[in-house]
């Protein structure tokens, strides 16, 4: 089995790639480097077929057909046999020079998920230029530590590394950009042992483009928190929603209990009956929020027994 792998989803990075490679490879020349192509229209694939044999390095290639970095490392994942793995960009924007720290945490601190942190150090608010995504980010950041009790400082890094353990454990159901995010929940959740480093971040060449449309991007942070809640901690979700509607019941049963307590009788005949709505409503999404509680509790159960 291949110590290390280092894993490079790929979509039209035709500028980047050979030199992604290149630098990975200087470091860990013994690592099996997985670059995984998603349709690229340009000549990424050429070039990785190319690099790995000019270079005599230990590489693969791999297809997926169905677009998505979440679909690209899936395959990968189930796919590539290794003790360490490494998830980067093919675009030039982490340092590989780090590589060593991250695999050592996974090698030497019985570490499941180690982050290359981009936040902490600065480098990537001077590189980044899209202030809106930092903005994304560090919602979905805090919002996520408040709910763990964790202290994440860059849950959307791409530059990890994972013990076989994680990777064999962690089911992908995200198809692109969420991935980051859901590999972060997912080891807060199950609570596997996470570790950040800082890294040092660089931005993109000139002319090399990000897949990663801002706009689409701030509508997925908010698709992201939505489900965060759902999934992750339902009593919340649906104890607030029960919420809204208590009050709202209660709202329109002021004129109805009024009536009655002055005239014996009840004239908001409409409204008593919009209260009644309201409050069932209430109660159904309360009792939701207890039932899907005690599935996700079944749910980390299982999962804790299964991977003992
Ligand atoms: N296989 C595959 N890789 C992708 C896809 N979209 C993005 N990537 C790769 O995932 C990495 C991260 O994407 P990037 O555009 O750099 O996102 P950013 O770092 O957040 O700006 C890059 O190496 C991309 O080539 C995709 O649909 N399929
Ligand atoms: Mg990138």
């Amino acid at each position: 089995m291949n110590e290390v792998a280092i894993l490079l989803p790929a979509f039209n990075e035709e500028l980047t790639l050979k030199d992604t490679i290149l630098s990975f490879f200087h470091e860990v020349p013994k690592a099996l480097i997985v670059v995984i192509d998603n349709n690229s229209k340009d000549k990424t694939a050429q070039i990785a077929k190319e690099t790995f044999e000019e270079y005599n390095i230990n590489g693969i290639l791999l297809r997926e057909n169905r677009q998505g970095k979440g679909n690209a490392i899936r395959y990968a994942f189930k796919k590539i046999d290794a003790k360490i793995y490494v998830m980067a960009d093919a675009d030039m924007t982490y340092p590989a020079f780090q590589v060593h720290e991250l695999i050592n945490a996974i090698k030497y601190e019985d570490i499941d998920m180690c982050i290359g942190d981009r936040l902490s150090n600065g480098t990537y608010e001077k590189e980044n230029t899209r202030a809106l995504h930092s903005f994304g980010n560090s919602l979905v950041k805090n919002l996520v530590n408040k709910l763990f009790a964790s202290n994440i400082n860059d849950i959307m890094s791409g530059y990890r590394a994972f013990s076989r353990h994680f990777v064999k454990h962690y089911p992908i159901l995200v198809e692109g950009f969420e991935l980051e995010t859901d590999m972060s929940l997912h080891a807060l959740d199950k609570r596997f042992r996470i570790k950040e480093i800082p890294i040092e971040y660089k931005d993109r060449p000139d002319g090399s483009l990000s897949k990663l449309n801002t706009f689409d991007d701030g509508f997925k942070v908010l698709l992201t928190i939505f489900r965060i809640f759902r999934y992750y901690r339902p009593f919340i979700f649906f104890t607030i929603l029960s919420f809204v509607f208590l009050v709202l019941c209660l709202i329109c049963s002021i004129p109805v209990f009024d009536d009655w307590f002055t005239h014996k009788y009840i004239y908001h005949v409409p409204l008593a009956i919009l209260a009644t709505g309201l409050g069932l409503i209430s109660i159904i999404f309360f009792s939701l929020g207890i039932m899907l509680d005690s599935i996700s509790h079944l749910s980390k159960l299982e999962f804790e027994q299964r991977t003992l």
